[in-house]
């Protein structure tokens, strides 16, 4: 805080004021704000950063993030909004050429039960599945606007004893102090990050698919949607790093908390009068958005990475119309990084991670326009049909994953 705010009767009379003035409702407002600006400040010199990217040596300099003022990213353009029915795994219930692949997926899983003796652990992994396979709809893998990602309330709020609370619209005077509440509430319900961006609407598909009924609805999302709330949920190290059954349990209860966590932060929000729209990985690309909300930067490995758990995370993302101050990106020189690393290039089994860079798409799989090392989502979903599991490597290998 500013050195004045270290005088304690200074800093109580510089609240009353604030207070006497209206900027802020009560002093625990004030303070959560101050903290924000605090945290703010110092990540801006790069010293809140320090512990998690420390180990990384760059020419004998340590790595620090920076807040930015514009994403790393570089668009080279035409951008055009991305169709869902043309990912990988939209396209297993479409694509012919996909047909052969699920077929192999399944005999190898069961093979590996009985041959491998390993029952015991797919049935910790699809339990780690269950609520993002049941209530969260595939974890919105298909469509969105379903189960725990529904766009409305499913409370019926004439059962609710509480229900008075949805007539009360709440003011937002100060934006600023209403992100640090819903970054606190997102935090409590179970994110390990969370980031606020203005909602880009080159990130939001141009159509949703839904995996059991083929349909290819065009996504029209009204203009009063102009924030989304980006959350990080870590996955178990421990588990990951088996890049087998068990990474992929850990990935299951990742989709599992996505669920959970998402419905929770926008129930928050339509108590609080305004609308919230809970997306898992239907509805928009979550990558861009959470670069956009400063969690991170895209990786070689084309996944974000971020400075305190790397790529060791699952991304899911609410979008609003209530008034928020948006982050900025940050910059730790993960470009930088990835141009010598190439771990993940070099792991990866079936060559899915690329040598260069281009704005090209490289697979239908793939959007266009932005420079960007392009990853071959057909090749990595063949390795999954493979091995009957999906895969982990370039999460595990990646230097920026360290255990906390
Ligand atoms: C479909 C999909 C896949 C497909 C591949 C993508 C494809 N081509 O179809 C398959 C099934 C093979 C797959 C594999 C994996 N996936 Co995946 N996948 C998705 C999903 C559901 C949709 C992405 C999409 O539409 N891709 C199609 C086009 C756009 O792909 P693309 O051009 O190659 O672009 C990729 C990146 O460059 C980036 N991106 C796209 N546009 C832009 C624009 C800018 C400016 C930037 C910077 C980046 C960026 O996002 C895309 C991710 O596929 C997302 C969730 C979501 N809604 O974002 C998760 C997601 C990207 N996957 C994720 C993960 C972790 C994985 C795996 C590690 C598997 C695992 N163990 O979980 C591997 C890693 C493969 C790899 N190295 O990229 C996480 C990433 C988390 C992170 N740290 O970034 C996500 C966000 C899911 C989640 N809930 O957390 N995935
Ligand atoms: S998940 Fe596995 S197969 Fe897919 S790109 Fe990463 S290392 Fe390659
Ligand atoms: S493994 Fe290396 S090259 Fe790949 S994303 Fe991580 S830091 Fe970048």
């Amino acid at each position: 805080m500013a050195n004045s705010d270290q005088n304690p009767r200074r800093f109580a009379k510089k609240i009353d004021r604030l207070l006497e003035k209206r900027v802020y409702r009560s002093r625990s407002e004030f303070i959560l704000d101050a903290t924000r600006r605090f945290i703010e400040k110092h990540a801006r010199v790069g010293k809140l950063f320090q512990p998690h990217t420390l180990s990384f040596q760059n020419g004998g300099k340590p790595l620090r993030a920076k807040i930015v003022e514009k994403p790393k990213y570089q668009v080279i353009g035409p951008l055009k909004r991305f169709n869902q029915k043309y990912t990988v795994l939209s396209r297993t219930s479409w694509d012919p050429s996909f047909q052969r692949l699920k077929r192999k997926y399944k005999k190898t899983r069961n093979e590996r039960i009985r041959k491998e003796n390993s029952l015991e652990d797919y049935a910790l992994r699809d339990a780690s599945w269950y609520v993002a396979n049941t209530l969260g709809t595939f974890a919105g893998f298909m469509h969105g606007n379903d189960g725990l990602y529904s766009w409305k309330s499913l409370e019926a709020s004439e059962e609710s004893l509480d229900s008075e609370l949805r007539f009360r619209k709440v003011k937002v005077c100060n934006p600023a102090a209403m992100s640090t509440k819903i970054k606190s509430a997102g935090r409590f319900y179970g994110a390990d990050l969370v980031g606020i961006t203005r909602l880009n609407e080159f990130w939001i598909y141009s159509h949703s698919y839904n995996r059991l009924t083929g349909q290819n609805d065009p996504v029209r999302l009204s203009k009063q949607y102009k924030f989304a709330i980006v959350m990080a949920i870590e996955m178990d190290y421990d588990k990951t790093a088996t890049s087998d059954i068990e990474a992929s349990a850990a990935t299951g209860l990742g989709y599992s908390k996505m669920a959970f966590v998402s419905s929770l932060l926008a129930q928050f929000i339509r108590n609080l009068g305004y609308q919230a729209l809970p997306c898992g990985n239907d509805t928009a690309l979550s990558i861009p958005l959470a670069i956009d909300a400063g969690l991170g930067e895209l990786g070689r490995n084309g996944l974000l990475i971020t400075p305190k758990f790397g790529p060791r995370v699952r991304l899911c993302k609410v979008l609003t119309d209530l008034s928020l101050k948006p982050d900025k990106p940050i910059d730790f020189r993960v470009q930088e990084y990835c141009e010598k690393c190439k771990k993940c290039l070099e792991n990866c089994p079936v060559h899915a991670i690329s040598e260069d860079k281009t704005a090209n798409a490289i697979t239908m799989s793939n959007n266009s326009g932005i420079l960007k090392w392009p990853v071959n989502g057909e090749r990595c979903f063949g390795f999954w049909c493979e091995t009957g599991i999906d895969c982990s490597i370039c999460i595990k290998v990646c230097p920026f994953n360290k255990k906390r």
